[in-house]
């Protein structure tokens, strides 16, 4: 639920992010846990400036998606 909420907010603003999906794919559990520290989904990985950031909680994504869209 909380994955498909951020995922309905990527479509509708339109952005292009490739989703994994934890339960289908061991390595990418591994990389959330080994980057982020939680194994928590939704999470989104944010490569920027050279450094990588793990962005949990739904309603940040979410925030953090709209703010991009509205630059
Ligand atoms: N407050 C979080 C809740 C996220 C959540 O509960 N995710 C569940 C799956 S729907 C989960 O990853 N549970 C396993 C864990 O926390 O490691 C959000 O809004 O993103």
């Amino acid at each position: 639920m909380f994955c498909l909420k951020v995922w309905y907010a990527i479509k509708k603003i339109g952005l292009d992010i490739p989703g994994r999906n934890l339960l289908t794919n061991p390595e990418a559990r591994k990389e959330l846990i080994a980057g982020g520290g939680r194994s928590m989904v939704p999470c989104l990985r944010i490569d920027s400036d050279g450094s990588t950031q793990w962005l949990y909680e739904s309603n940040d994504i979410i925030a953090y998606l709209e703010k991009l869209d509205a630059k």
